[in-house]
């Protein structure tokens, strides 16, 4: 069903504690945590604790959390004193997403091209 966690889903293990992190932030509805491969010097993961495999489809089902989402990675941005940041929601394996649990990229901390890659 729409939202419940996944048995092979690697950022629902992340929020049920089965897989460690490093947590900076969590809310009722969201966890963030630090990038295992980070991009810039600030790479931090924003994901709302219910499954959505993508940004479009956690919108479409409930706006709220997409809202939280969103709200996630501007106070993450903030606690983390970034000043200027992206945040990427890569969607689709062509673009480059490999977990298929919706989350937010906040990058921040070095200078960021435009267009980006
Ligand atoms: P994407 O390529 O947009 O699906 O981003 C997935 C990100 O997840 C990627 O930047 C690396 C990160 N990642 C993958 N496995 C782990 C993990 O076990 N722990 C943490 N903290 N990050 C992970």
């Amino acid at each position: 069903m729409a939202g419940e966690p996944q048995a092979d889903c690697l950022f629902c293990k992340i929020v049920a504690g089965e897989v460690p992190a490093d947590v900076v932030r969590e809310t009722g509805t969201t966890v963030a945590f630090r990038d295992i491969n980070p991009q810039a010097p600030t790479h931090i993961l924003v994901i709302p604790r219910a499954h959505y495999r993508d940004a479009a489809s956690l919108a479409a089902a409930d706006p709220r959390l997409a809202a939280d989402l969103l709200a996630g990675a501007g106070a993450v941005a903030e606690q983390e004193e970034l000043g200027a940041y992206r945040i990427v929601l890569n969607t689709g394996a062509g673009a480059g997403q490999t977990v298929f649990h919706v989350h937010a990229h906040v990058l921040g901390g070095r200078g960021l091209e435009w267009p980006p890659g």
